[in-house]
């Protein structure tokens, strides 16, 4: 039997080059290959767990399989779906917080940040989202899923519940494992955390022509101390020639070392090397966009079979827990 492999990401914007080296490259690898079984999400429902304007979660619920399909996740491959037309997601989510402590959600570095960051914000939906996180994968019982490292301590969420349910209720849910790329965490262009959506001024968005990556990449604070320890701006530069230049990292740290490093040859660089990579993708987004009905398709198939999988899990669940 094929593995099966569950990703998704939020609709809280378009898709940043964060998300798509983190994760969507995972994805696509994947699906690539024959030997897993693979199911994409929009996860729109998670959306609802920070604050959101109503008119562009509808917009961007379409944005964010626009751009999977852009960048070439293929409905012929795998399963793309919106998360709110699998209703079952968040049924089971529900039977799964029957084993899962509110101490042990309260602890996680995930939520503490985003309370930090939406102090007045600290719902009960914030608090489930690693639940409803396991629901997603385990609905379809993935044992691989791709994403990018900031997920961690949600996957350990995951493979917890499947434990506490195989023991107390004996099912058979997997204990899912993440999938990385040398993508896995790509900083934020302002030097410190995580390219983020939230983050004004932190991410170089999947639809960014060259010159505005270029000015982006340009705005990297890169002071460094005169002999000195690399400034976290210009680690940033480096973690991102890692990823999309690599070839090029041997020269200009030898020229860092030197101290002869151009910081705008770097950057320019890094900025070409990113346009490169994104430009097939925003090729491909035009001829979507004058697709609409292709994309609609896409969206209803996508939820079929979705839902066809995911009932069959809950009517498992349902009656392990004597409720059927
Ligand atoms: N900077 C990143 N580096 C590598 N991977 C990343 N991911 C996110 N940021 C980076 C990966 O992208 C997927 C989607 O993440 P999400 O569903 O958590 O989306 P998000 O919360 O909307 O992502 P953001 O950009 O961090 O948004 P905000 O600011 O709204 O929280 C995941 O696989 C994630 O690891």
């Amino acid at each position: 039997m094929k593995k099966r492999v569950l990703s998704g990401i939020r609709a809280t914007g378009r898709l940043h080059l964060g998300n798509y080296l983190g994760a969507v490259k995972g994805m696509l690898a994947l699906q690539d290959n024959p030997s897993y079984e693979t199911f994409y999400m929009v996860a729109d429902v998670h959306t609802l767990t920070t604050p959101y304007n109503i008119e562009e979660l509808r917009k961007n619920r379409r944005e964010v399989m626009v751009d999977y399909l852009a960048a070439g996740l293929d409905p012929q491959k795998s399963v793309l779906f919106q998360q709110s037309e699998v209703n079952a997601h968040i049924e089971l989510a529900f039977y799964f917080s029957s084993v899962t402590t509110i101490a042990k959600m309260q602890h996680l570095p995930t939520f503490k940040d985003k309370v930090k960051q939406y102090p007045e914000h600290a719902t009960m939906a914030l608090l489930n989202y690693p639940i409803l996180m396991a629901a997603d994968i385990l609905i379809y019982k993935a044992g691989l899923v791709p994403v990018g490292i900031d997920q961690e301590p949600h996957l350990e969420v995951t493979r917890e519940i499947a434990r506490r349910m195989n023991q107390e209720y004996g099912t058979d849910f997997p204990e899912p494992k993440r999938f990385a790329t040398k993508g896995e965490y790509i900083p934020s262009l302002t030097g410190e955390g995580k390219m983020s959506k939230s983050v004004e001024g932190s991410y170089i968005n999947l639809t960014d022509d060259l010159e505005t990556i270029r000015k982006k990449v340009r705005s990297v604070p890169t002071a460094t101390e005169a002999g000195g320890e690399k400034s976290s701006g210009l680690q940033a530069l480096f973690s991102f020639l890692q990823v999309v230049a690599p070839t090029q990292v041997q020269h200009f740290e030898q020229s860092f070392q030197q101290g002869t490093l151009q910081f705008v040859e770097l950057k320019d660089t890094i900025a070409e090397a990113i346009y490169a990579e994104l430009k097939p993708l925003q090729e491909k987004r035009k001829e979507l966009e004058a697709n609409p009905a292709y994309v609609d398709q896409v969206i209803a198939q996508g939820a079929q079979k979705a839902c066809e999988v995911a009932a069959l899990t809950v009517k498992e669940v349902r009656g392990k827990m004597g409720l059927l």
